[in-house]
Order: C-alpha cells, then sequence, then structure tokens
C-alpha cells in the first residue's frame, strides 16, 4: 500500500434534520465515482463520508419530534447509511461529528486557536439562519430587504427564509485579518476552487472584505463544549469542517494517527455544493492558515439538482428543510441502482444545476443502458457462445495489430477518459466509452457474424469479429464500472474475467489486444431490461 500516492476525497457531512434526498445522494455518488476511478487507477484512496449531528436547525428538528438530538441522529443515521449501502457507496469511513473522535478534534482546535492569538471573546449581535446555520450582518440583511421589498420582515439573502435575531456572548474567530493571505493563496493555486469559473466568486467575496466570524454560541447547548469556557459550545461550522481532518487523525493520541495524518492530509478533494463554497474556500482554508495545517488541494463545488415549484413555476434547490426533496427510493424503483448512478453522472454536468426530468431519465435509460450497452453485451456474448461453443474464440497471434473500426474508437481512449476523469467531467467520460459501445453495435450490422458463421471458410474472419466484440465489451466493463459497478462486475463474470475490476493499473488494464481465448462464456438475463411506458 505504501508505495501507491494517498488520494484522500470527502462529501460534505449532511446534516441530520430530515432523510437523505436525490441532492444528498448525488454528491455522494459524484465522489464514489472518483473513488473507484482512483482505486482502479492504482491510488491508496480514503473515501469519507458521514454525518453534521450538531447545531440549532438537528436541535430544532429533534425537538420538533420530541427527542433528545442525540436520540434523533441516532435514529436517522441508519436512514444515511442504508441508502449510502444500497447505492452502492464505496466510503472507506463514516465520520458522525458526536463521535468521541470528533469532540477530542474539536477540543484540540480550540486550544490550537487560542495559542495562535486568532481568537477573540466579544459579543455577537446580529443575524441568525437557521436552515443555513450561517450569520448575516446588519449591512448584508438590509441590502437584501431593500432588493427584495421584504417590508419589515427580515428574510435570509441566501435562502430567502426567516432570519433570527441573536444577541449573545461569542468567541470571535479573526477571519479579518486573512484577506491577503487567502487571496495569495488563491493566486498561486488557481485549482484551488473548481470548476475554474466558482474562483472568481470565492475572490470577489474575498476582496469585498472579510468579518471576523462568531464560532462559538451560548443561548442553546447542542455542541460541543470549549474546553476553557465550559458556558460555550462550538458553532456548527466550526466543528463541521474540522471532520475532515478528524478523520484522518487530527488531534487523536497515538503514533498511528499521527502517521495516518501524515500520510492523508492535505486531501485532494472536498467535493461539496455549490451552497456551501464559502465555508470551505475562505473559512476553512483561514482555519487551517491559524493553525499552521496545509490546505486540501481542491474544492470541487457541483451544481443543484432543481425541482420545479407547482405554486411559483420556478425551479428551486431540492432541500430537505424546504420539504421538496425527491427520496432515491422513487428513482431506484424505476430505474434500479445501477440506472440510477448511471442517469445522474450521464446527465448532470457536475459544475451546474440540473432540472430533475422523469422522461429524461426514462430516455436515458433506454438508450444508453438498454438499447445500446445491454444489447452490446447480450448479442456478442450470445453469439460467441452459440459460435464457439459456449467459449470466447481463440485468436491467431498479432490479431489485436490488425485495424478494424473497434482499434480505431478504441485507440487513444483511455487517456481521453481519464483526462475527463480526473476533473469531474463524467458525461464527457461516459460519452467516450459509448462511443466505443455505438462503434460496436455498428460493427455487429457491418461484419454480419451470422453469415459469416455459415461459410467455413470464413471461421478466422468470425473468431477476429466476435473477440474485437468481446474486447470492445472488457474495455467498456472497465471504463464503465465507477458508473455501474456491479453490472460491469456481471458483465466480466460472465466472460469468466471476474476479480479484474479495480485492477491497480486501469490504463494497462484497458490496453486493446488482451481478451484470452477459451473461456467460459454465460449468457445470462438481460442487464438493464426496457423500460416499458407507463400510462
Ligand atoms: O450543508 N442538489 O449539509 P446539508 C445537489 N452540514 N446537491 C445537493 C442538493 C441539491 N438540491 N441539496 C443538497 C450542510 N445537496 C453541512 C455541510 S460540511 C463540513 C458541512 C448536497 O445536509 C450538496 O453537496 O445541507 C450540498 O453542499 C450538501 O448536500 C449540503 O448538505
Amino acid at each position: 500500500m505504501a508505495d501507491k500516492p494517498s488520494f484522500y476525497i470527502t462529501t460534505p457531512i449532511y446534516y441530520v434534520n430530515a432523510a437523505p434526498h436525490l441532492g444528498t445522494a448525488y454528491c455522494t455518488i459524484m465522489c464514489d465515482v472518483q473513488a473507484r476511478y482512483r482505486r482502479a487507477a492504482g491510488y491508496d484512496v480514503k473515501f469519507l463520508t458521514g454525518l453534521d449531528e450538531h447545531g440549532q436547525k438537528v436541535e430544532e428538528a429533534a425537538e420538533a419530534h420530541g427527542m433528545t438530538p442525540q436520540a434523533w441522529c441516532d435514529s436517522l443515521a441508519p436512514a444515511f447509511t442504508d441508502i449510502w449501502q444500497t447505492l452502492e457507496i464505496s466510503n472507506d469511513d463514516f465520520i458522525r461529528t458526536t463521535q468521541e473522535r470528533q469532540v477530542r478534534a474539536v477540543q484540540y482546535l480550540w486550544e490550537r486557536m487560542k495559542e495562535s492569538g486568532y481568537i477573540y471573546k466579544g459579543s455577537y449581535d446580529g443575524w441568525y439562519c437557521v436552515p443555513e446555520e450561517t450569520y448575516f450582518t446588519e449591512t448584508q440583511v438590509a441590502k437584501s430587504d431593500e432588493a427584495n421589498h421584504t417590508e419589515g420582515q427580515h428574510l435570509c439573502p441566501d435562502c430567502g427564509r426567516p432570519l433570527q435575531r441573536v444577541q449573545e456572548e461569542s468567541w470571535f474567530f479573526k477571519l479579518s485579518a486573512f484577506q491577503d493571505r487567502l487571496l495569495k493563496f488563491y493566486d498561486e493555486h488557481p485549482d484551488f476552487v473548481m470548476p475554474g469559473f466558482r474562483m472568481n466568486e470565492v475572490r470577489s467575496f474575498v476582496e469585498g472584505g472579510l468579518q471576523d466570524l462568531s464560532v462559538s454560541r451560548t443561548s442553546f447547548d447542542w455542541g460541543i463544549r470549549l474546553p476553557f469556557d465550559n458556558k460555550h459550545v462550538t458553532y456548527v461550522w466550526f466543528d463541521a469542517l474540522l471532520n475532515y481532518a478528524t478523520a484522518v487523525g487530527y488531534g487523536q493520541p497515538g503514533e498511528e494517527a499521527a502517521a495516518d495524518y501524515a500520510r492523508r492530509w492535505p486531501a485532494q478533494y472536498h467535493v461539496v455544493g455549490k451552497d456551501i463554497i464559502r465555508f470551505h474556500c475562505v473559512i476553512w482554508p483561514a482555519m487551517l492558515m491559524a493553525i499552521g495545517e496545509p490546505i486540501p488541494e481542491h474544492v470541487f463545488a457541483h451544481g443543484f439538482l432543481m425541482v420545479r415549484n407547482e405554486e411559483t413555476g420556478q425551479g428551486e434547490k431540492m432541500s430537505k428543510s424546504r420539504g421538496n426533496a425527491i427520496a432515491p427510493q422513487d428513482v431506484i424503483d424505476m430505474l434500479g441502482v445501477e440506472g440510477y448512478r448511471y442517469y445522474f453522472m450521464r446527465d448532470v454536468k457536475p459544475g451546474e444545476d440540473g432540472a430533475i426530468s422523469f422522461n429524461r431519465m426514462d430516455q436515458v435509460y433506454n438508450a444508453d443502458l438498454a438499447n445500446s450497452w445491454g444489447n452490446l453485451v447480450s448479442r456478442a456474448l450470445n453469439m460467441s457462445a452459440k459460435y464457439f461453443d459456449g467459449k470466447t474464440p481463440v485468436l491467431p497471434a498479432g490479431w489485436a495489430e490488425r485495424e478494424s473500426p473497434l482499434t480505431e474508437a478504441a485507440s487513444g481512449l483511455y487517456e481521453r477518459y481519464a483526462q475527463h476523469m480526473d476533473v469531474f467531467e463524467y458525461p464527457e467520460a461516459i460519452d467516450e466509452v459509448m462511443a466505443l459501445v455505438g462503434a460496436a453495435n455498428h460493427y455487429i450490422e457491418d461484419a454480419k457474424p451470422w453469415a459469416l458463421a455459415k461459410d467455413s471458410a470464413q471461421a478466422d474472419e468470425l473468431a477476429f469479429v466476435i473477440g474485437g466484440l468481446l474486447e470492445a465489451i472488457r474495455i467498456s466493463a472497465h471504463l464503465l464500472a465507477p458508473f455501474t459497478p456491479e453490472t460491469c462486475a456481471e458483465v466480466l463474470r460472465r466472460l469468466s474475467l471476474e476479480g479484474e475490476i479495480g485492477a491497480d493499473d486501469l490504463a494497462a488494464t484497458c490496453a486493446w489486444g488482451q481478451i484470452p481465448g477459451g473461456l467460459s462464456v454465460t449468457k445470462g438475463d438481460a442487464l438493464f431490461p426496457r423500460l416499458q411506458k407507463k400510462d
């Protein structure tokens, strides 16, 4: 393991205010695809997800259900772990901010912050949005009230829901001291924020001036206590952001934790929604600068899945607190788990917002999975079994060098695919593989193996055609495996090539010309049965 490069990737830790929905699942699948791809490409991956259990929002959700916050979190946590298991999420760790390791790390952070001189005690008097767990200044609120004509009602400038007035003693983090250092950091790391256009948003926010941040609360209890001021609990974001470091040993005792931290930190990718960029690209790096720890390599910000609000006709962000969330199970019932994963990764551009459409789900599933990929596998495996006595054809030496429409489509495919996968361009990466799948389907029509099979003089040609098709299938299965792991493993099993997925050197695995002859071929059921139109 030690000689493989480390690749540490994280999802946001989700609030335990309601069950997970398509949006939450979207981000988690996006990370899972990257984690699976990197494992296959030879990285030593750690993939972390988890739950953000403290704060006012969770406390209020618990109260509304007549439960203590801890009992509430414990009761809801399985809704997350279960759906991740169903959706084939391959996380290596699952953190909950109420775990002892997080309490220890946060208290350790407070001590380091105190030593650093970047915190001080004061009092906060301003606005707070509970659904967003975010502070807003008088000026931000006034500006937004004016722009939105809210007439005396103070609504959150970000999400439009009512704000609370908060006046309390608080510890502050001197965020204002980091403006220049952050701007210098962005200059030196232009790909810290991805996609690139989001960097401008972050930069102009910082250029506009930073205010010190209230990082402890005294008006409620549900949080991690300050080690040196027991009346205060940690502001939920100050706690939550640290989870990424906690999970690789930050603030934990023992040599193993220290070695883990040295190897894994800084993370390669925090994948987050565009709603929480400022926390990850401004506050989090400033916190790390304050305590002298390295800053993660990239924050990848994806767009939102949107749903239409029937009252206003507008698209709005699907969210747990808005109550407009669609449960993953509804889509799984329609497309199956693998169809579900494929649809969202194929059809939503990761940097942009994507409207949910059940019609599109139908179309993409039928066109790509049922008619193109599923059909290719079924036809080619059937023909191999039929014409070669249940086996893969034995091909003469040098067959792989002979050109065909398939070698043309497969040439340079891995490089093009990897270039897209490396930067989360999943629809483009899938397009590359689907071009090979499409070429293989055409090749069947043009080469007409059923006609070759009738002529014994064409036996070598038939072997060449079928061998090429199976080779295209083998390569496609490896490249599609991060998206649809179980069906791709099944395809390889049907070719007696099980155990190959995640074999460390994806580039070598995908080089043309490796399908062995004489392997048993199993025909099996349709991988992706066509969806029937419902009336
Ligand atoms: O913000 N479309 O948690 P959260 C796409 N606890 N993605 C969506 C989405 C949508 N409609 N809705 C949510 C928090 N997401 C904090 C994070 S991290 C240290 C703390 C995804 O439960 C998206 O990735 O509100 C978003 O950033 C995340 O869920 C927010 O989840």
